[in-house]
């Protein structure tokens, strides 16, 4: 029986998300090692939860990114075409964008995210304090082509894509989202993009591994969400979130580790565990200047001007597209 089949039988009348969502959890922990996509995170809670883990001590690209964004904010906007559409890939708080449209005047601004009603709510906020500024947002998954709004076509493009997000793509996944950029901006496009950097592994490892426990709760926040959107019947108390700096990959890796030995039933299905079993949640990739450089060379980009903090740890680069 498939899982929404199942799941029918069982008086679980699947969307389309949510069946999506269970037959990718479904195929990723019959796999050895076990995994989860970190896109699953972003429930409600998971980004309630996200939203104070940008503000822990420990977690410094967020107010670091910040800094740079308001400290650097005018010479990051001296290059930019006056006036250009300013397309966001993903929406999250507005709080970085608006340092840029204080900085810069857009003639219009494109929010780009999967949740069309987050994206109202944020659109109506921003009408409010830019009374000038166009507000075009388009629900759609920016990791794969979408159309731009027809009222931004004869203006240059101006990318923006904050918060180390390509972090958590794999490298040929960071590749492939700046190359669909590239084409959905077309010819003469700028991109604004932060990177989060290598540096010492010590301020790496509690940044992921917050002493409050903010962290442990967003990556076991996952298991909550199988449980109540799939049935599943997770302990959590049999998992301990753990996090790592895997040098040789140049990524933090979070994990759930089974405490024991022990069974999971979700939709039908059985997946055993081992003691000290993990399931592989998220990878965090850390760039260089050097790597973060090939990869935008090599993904039809080119690197106009970087900036970052005076304790190096974080980066902002204003990208122009190659021809
Ligand atoms: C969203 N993303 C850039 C965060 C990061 O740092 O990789 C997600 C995160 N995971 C654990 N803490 C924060």
């Amino acid at each position: 029986m498939n899982v929404h089949a199942h799941a029918l039988a069982q008086g679980y009348p699947f969307d389309e998300q949510t069946s999506a969502f269970a037959g990718d959890v479904i195929e990723n922990l019959a796999q050895y090692p076990k995994r989860l996509s970190p896109k699953y995170f972003y429930d409600a809670t998971g980004s309630a939860l996200f939203e104070q883990i940008t503000v822990l001590p420990e977690y410094y690209p967020t107010r670091t990114e910040l800094g740079i964004l308001r400290d650097r904010g005018r010479e990051i906007a001296a290059d930019i075409p006056k006036p250009a559409a300013l397309v966001e890939f993903g929406a999250g708080a507005t709080t970085k964008v608006r340092l840029l449209l204080q900085h810069c005047e857009f003639g219009a601004y494109v929010p780009v995210d999967i949740s069309g009603e987050f994206l109202s709510a944020q659109a109506d906020g921003l009408r409010k304090d830019f009374p000038d500024l166009d507000v075009h947002p388009v629900a759609a998954d920016f990791t794969t082509p979408f159309a731009l709004p027809a009222e931004i076509a004869d203006m240059p493009k101006v990318g923006f894509f904050p918060g180390s997000t390509l972090g958590n793509f794999e490298p040929h996944e960071a590749s492939s989202f700046l190359r669909t950029a590239r084409e959905i901006l077309s010819d003469g496009a700028q991109m604004i993009i932060g990177v989060d950097l290598e540096k010492d592994e010590r301020v790496l490892y509690d940044a992921y591994n917050d002493a409050a426990g903010v962290t442990a709760r967003f990556n076991l926040n996952v298991l909550v969400r199988i449980n109540r959107e799939l049935g599943g019947n997770f302990d959590l108390s049999a998992f301990t979130h753990r996090s790592i700096y895997n040098r040789d990959r140049h990524r933090i890796e979070m994990h759930l580790i089974s405490r024991k030995a022990q069974n999971v039933r979700i939709l039908g299905n059985n997946f055993s565990f081992r003691p000290g079993e993990s399931i592989h949640t998220e990878n965090s990739y850390k760039y260089s200047f050097e790597r973060f450089t090939a990869l935008a060379r090599s993904s039809g980009w080119s690197v106009r001007k970087s900036w970052t903090d005076p304790a190096r740890m974080f980066s902002v680069h204003a990208l122009v597209a190659s021809d």
